[in-house]
């Protein structure tokens, strides 16, 4: 009696034979254990995981060698089936365990060979990388959110693409009045708009969490506007807003001062003047000494040595109306950091268009 040809190398087992007449059950016995130590010796030796699974297949699987001599088990006397049943379980179970434990085994080889063809030294200096770093902008704003945060402030997001209501009528500039023409503006074509300051955000603020409330808005706005050294299209502001009771200009002054002692980390130079915005009332104009050229004059501003930074004044009772607020509770104040050209001051930049040019020679100063 001799194996099967063998089929895609793995041998198979099973002695070929047509039992038409009652089996021996000797035979039958001495066939399941060499079906069953063929099979166990194949599978110590194997050396990769398709072959034996190939092995597997060709003596436990439907068409495989056990499920032949289980078909004979009704050609067996029925007194006897039962001790070749049981024979059978046993074989299949021992073949199973060795099959699973020969299994782990390779999956564990080539997993270690798989680690050791990807080893990477770590320790090895790297060359020739740079790091990445935070953009100027980013840095102050980072520092400005950290800040008031400590102070009790929220930081809130509002959208680059708002409603007209949101970003001029809510904030009492409502259609012909002259001063949507201080922001010219890049509409859509559905009548929404590109914010043309972080303003708007107030009034969501405002509607969405009510009063008190103190938060900051940072974020980046759009203005179609002729680009100079101090001017950009596109370019970030920082807006906060405090709601409460008997808020008075000594309150605003105090986190103007915060502000810039936290950015400068010295005393610098500042003026106040009265400004009109139709959402703030009074309103005024804080300026900065011009950092670029210690306020001799310079194209950032404009050879006058000041520098528009801080607009800022007392919420007006409109807007607090607007966003269902009742003005005779509740007042604040409320300001429009120029984001951008504080990090122009901070880092002496002398042209805004750097800022946004991509140049790395410029942003790696940083
Ligand atoms: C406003 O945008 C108001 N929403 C600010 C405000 C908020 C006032 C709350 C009162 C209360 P203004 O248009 O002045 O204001 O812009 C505010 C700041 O943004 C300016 O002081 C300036 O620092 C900066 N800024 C304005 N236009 C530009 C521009 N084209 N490029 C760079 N920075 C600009």
């Amino acid at each position: 009696m001799t194996p099967r040809a063998n089929v895609d190398c793995v041998p198979c087992l099973l002695y070929c034979l047509s039992f038409a007449i009652l089996i021996n059950m000797e035979d039958l016995k001495k066939r399941i254990s060499e079906t069953m130590s063929f099979a166990i010796t194949q599978i110590a030796e194997l050396c990769s995981l398709e072959q034996l699974e190939g092995v597997r297949v060709a003596v436990l699987g439907r068409k495989g060698d056990f499920a032949q001599i289980a078909k004979m088990l009704g050609t067996v006397p029925p007194g006897d089936r039962a001790e070749i049943g049981q024979l059978l379980n046993d074989a299949k179970r021992q073949i199973e365990s060795q099959f699973q434990s020969r299994k782990q085994s390779l999956e564990r080889l080539q997993l270690q060979e798989r680690l050791a063809q990807e080893w990477v030294d770590l320790t090895i200096p790297v060359s020739g990388v740079q790091a990445g770093h935070r953009h100027p902008v980013t840095i102050i704003q980072d520092e400005l959110e950290e800040l008031f945060m400590s102070m009790g402030f929220r930081v809130v997001d509002g959208p680059e693409i708002e409603s007209e209501y949101n970003n001029f009528d809510a904030l009492n500039i409502p259609a012909e009045h002259p001063a949507r023409d201080m922001q010219d503006t890049f509409w859509l074509a559905d009548g929404h708009l590109l914010r043309t300051h972080t303003s708007p955000v107030q009034v969501r603020a405002l509607k969405k969490f009510g009063p008190p409330i103190r938060m900051v808005a940072p974020g980046r706005v759009f203005r179609n506007e002729e680009v100079d050294a101090s001017h950009e299209h596109t370019f970030y502001q920082l807006e906060g807003m405090m709601v409460d009771r008997d808020i008075s200009v000594a309150h605003l002054l105090h986190f103007m001062k915060a502000l810039l002692s936290s950015v400068f980390g010295r005393d610098v130079e500042v003026r106040l003047r009265p400004g009109y915005f139709p959402f703030v009332e009074p309103g005024f104009e804080l300026d900065i000494r011009c950092l670029v050229c210690s306020g001799v004059g310079c194209p950032v501003c404009k050879q006058s040595g000041w520098v528009e930074l801080l607009p800022c004044g007392l919420v007006h009772p409109h807007v607090l109306q607007n966003c269902g607020v009742d003005p005779k509770e509740w007042n604040g104040f409320a300001f429009g950091l120029g984001l951008t050209r504080l990090a122009m001051m901070r880092y002496r930049i002398d042209d805004i268009r750097l800022l946004q040019s991509g140049d790395l020679r410029f942003l790696n100063q940083f």
